[in-house]
């Protein structure tokens, strides 16, 4: 079967990587629809060689449509997916709109394809720094159970966006030109303060909440305990914005709950992991980096070692491309994960 298949946000980063990874993958496309705002309605973007218009999203445009991918933010989201499934489309959807509703599956294919099985129309992506990481762990809690989680992310600009990416740019050359650098974006759209983000690192990602942790960290906290369906897992988060193009890395101590096991243990289970490639030869220097990750599909592994006081306890470093496994190549993941089961007809 083939399908008709809208993107909404089709000129934004992720927009972008979602038409280039439904190409890359093959996905079964009969019609491409590419939608965005009225601000970028009317730009071409390219798909199988063909340039194509983008359209203004609004509720009719989903005549018609089986796939709507979304990525052009919450609020649109939230006003236009619904519409979309009463259409007869199925959504996934890569903003936060919809990600705890309970209603709503929120998927990692390798980690929780079961949970498509309960969908009510509408699919949520999660958010990129959780992806990573719980691809990266879901081996582990399997064979060795997982008790708890403590990270720190060193996030990508291109995680806010193409305006950041900019932004990040224009400093960077101001700094080497000594010139005053300006801020306008970053670490937060709308917000009271805005910070440069070239030659610096930002221990903000998106808004403060009311417990102090900031909603990319609660992501981090809820999302991953909904994707493994463990409520019990402990996750602490830490998310700080560097001036690195596009990848994401993570510092993750991980406390199992098995007792004896020891490195090589972890080594077996994720050189067998879908979707994971396990980077790590501290003799060759040999770990995972933004700049190699950048492009790539998989999670990237590697410093794995064990705690010296904790023997359930080990470090690792996780990094992965925050437009690609992190965004669009999970939601088309999704959608191919839907085709399989025979949910997407
Ligand atoms: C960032 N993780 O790196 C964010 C971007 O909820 O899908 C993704 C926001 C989201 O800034």
């Amino acid at each position: 079967n083939n399908f008709n298949v809208a993107v909404v946000g089709a000129t934004g980063a992720v927009g972008k990587e979602m038409l280039k990874t439904l190409e890359r993958l093959n996905f079964p496309v009969k019609s491409i629809l590419p939608l965005s705002s009225k601000r970028s309605a009317g730009t071409k973007v390219v798909f199988r060689g063909e340039e194509i218009e983008v359209k203004e999203a609004t509720p009719e445009s989903f005549e018609g449509i089986d796939l709507a991918l979304f990525s052009a933010g919450g609020s649109v989201s939230r006003s236009l997916a619904p519409e979309a499934v009463k259409r007869g489309a199925i959504v996934v959807d890569n903003t936060s709109a919809f990600r705890m509703d309970p209603e709503v599956p929120l998927v990692v294919p390798e980690v929780n394809p079961h949970h498509l099985d309960d969908h009510n129309g509408i699919i949520s992506n999660p958010n990129c720094s959780t992806i990573q990481m719980v691809a990266a762990l879901e081996p582990i809690r399997e064979a060795f159970g997982l008790e708890k989680i403590i990270v720190s992310t060193y996030q990508a600009v291109s995680g806010a966006g193409a305006d950041a990416i900019d932004e990040m740019y224009s400093q960077s050359k101001d700094v080497i030109e000594g010139k005053q650098t300006e801020a306008s974006l970053l670490p937060v759209s709308g917000d009271k303060k805005h910070y440069q983000i070239a030659y610096n690192a930002i221990p903000q990602i998106d808004l403060f909440q009311d417990n102090g942790y900031t909603f990319e960290e609660m992501k981090m906290i809820n999302e991953t305990k909904k994707i493994t369906g463990d409520n019990s897992l402990h996750v602490a988060a830490t998310c700080v914005r560097l001036p690195i193009e596009t990848g994401h890395s993570e510092s993750v101590f991980f406390e199992i709950s098995k007792e004896g096991i020891s490195t090589e243990d972890i080594f077996s289970v994720l050189d067998k992991a879908e979707g994971v490639t396990l980077m790590d030869d501290p003799k060759e220097q040999l770990y995972p980096m933004a700049v190699d990750a950048a492009g790539k599909d998989d999670v990237f592994v590697g410093r794995i070692r064990k705690d010296l006081d904790n023997d359930k306890g080990f470090h690792c470093w996780i990094v992965s491309d925050n437009l690609l496994k992190g965004a669009a190549l999970n939601s088309v993941q999704i959608a191919q994960a839907l085709v399989k089961k025979g949910l997407l007809k």
